[in-house]
């Protein structure tokens, strides 16, 4: 048994997991609730169209101080605010606002994401909407929306699988990203570009779309969405460093996505694979 392993299973994820989707489910209200309040208080971040408000940074405050009341002892990596170091092994990693240009516009495609890693290993996956809808998954216990179970489609070939992918917001980073949905188009059904990631992984393991494919996102927008995209079924591949390519597809295309995508994304871009 390797120490993560031995780490893992020495932590309650039962009690992670519950914890995850009461905190999901709070969150979760107070975005829906505050939305017009927060509409009069947007900053900008990396470039004038990445957007924060207060409700991103407010959200994040509620997660980590009912994190930090709960479980003093954990670390929490989280998208609005610092790192705070644990010394317990157990790391929450927050988006408190997935998707928040969709939620600027009153969008309903936005989600809480909240994921628990033990030891840098991914245990726990919560995806809440404003709505109360919830993507939830534990290691070893499958991937649920609510009470139904999750499995991944299986569309026979890529020439049938309907793709969502994201870009980011820098403008070099766009135009690249556009070069590859462009040449992408013809090879597949269609692209959808929904503006979460978190919820696009979660529409991978519930089979609402074939495949996710991104790269310019964070480990706080995937981390949740990748949990429940393996616990269903689902293929993941992780980049190994920050801003890079993250892919989620069902199995009976993988590997020819794979095969497309690192054709098409230009080794000059420095992509991390
Ligand atoms: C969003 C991601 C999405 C990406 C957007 C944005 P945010 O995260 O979930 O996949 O395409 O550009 O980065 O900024 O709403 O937390």
């Amino acid at each position: 048994m390797t120490t993560s392993q031995r780490a893992v299973a020495t932590v309650d994820l039962d009690h992670l997991y519950t914890l995850a989707r009461e905190l999901g489910t709070e969150a979760a209200r107070l975005i829906r609730s505050g939305r017009e309040a927060a509409l009069r208080d947007v900053d900008t971040k990396s470039d004038p169209t990445d957007v924060v408000t207060a409700m991103d940074r407010a959200c994040e405050r509620l997660l980590r101080e009912r994190i930090s009341a709960a479980r003093p002892d954990d670390g929490v990596h989280g998208e609005e605010h610092d790192e705070l170091p644990g010394t317990s092994g157990v790391r929450w990693i927050i988006d408190p606002i997935d998707g928040t240009v969709n939620y600027l516009y009153g969008l309903n495609h936005c989600c809480v994401s909240i994921a628990v890693e033990v030891d840098g290993e991914l245990v726990v996956g919560v995806v809440t909407t404003p709505a109360g809808e919830q993507f939830h998954a534990r290691r070893g216990g499958g991937a649920f929306v609510d009470d139904l179970p999750l499995h991944p489609a299986q569309p026979p070939r890529v020439g049938l699988a309907l793709v969502a992918t994201g870009f980011g917001y820098l403008t070099e980073r766009r135009a690249q990203q556009g070069q590859v949905v462009a040449a992408l188009l013809p090879q597949v059904r269609d692209i959808r570009r929904l503006g979460s990631a978190a919820l696009d992984l979660c529409n991978v393991a519930a089979g609402k779309v074939d495949a996710y494919y991104e790269w310019g996102t964070h480990i706080w927008d995937w981390a949740a969405g990748v949990v429940i995209c393996r616990e269903a079924g689902a293929c993941v591949r992780l980049p190994a460093d920050d801003e890079g390519l993250v892919v989620a597809a069902a199995p009976t295309v993988a590997g020819e996505l794979h095969e497309i995508l690192d054709g098409l994304i230009s080794p000059e871009w420095g992509v991390p694979a």
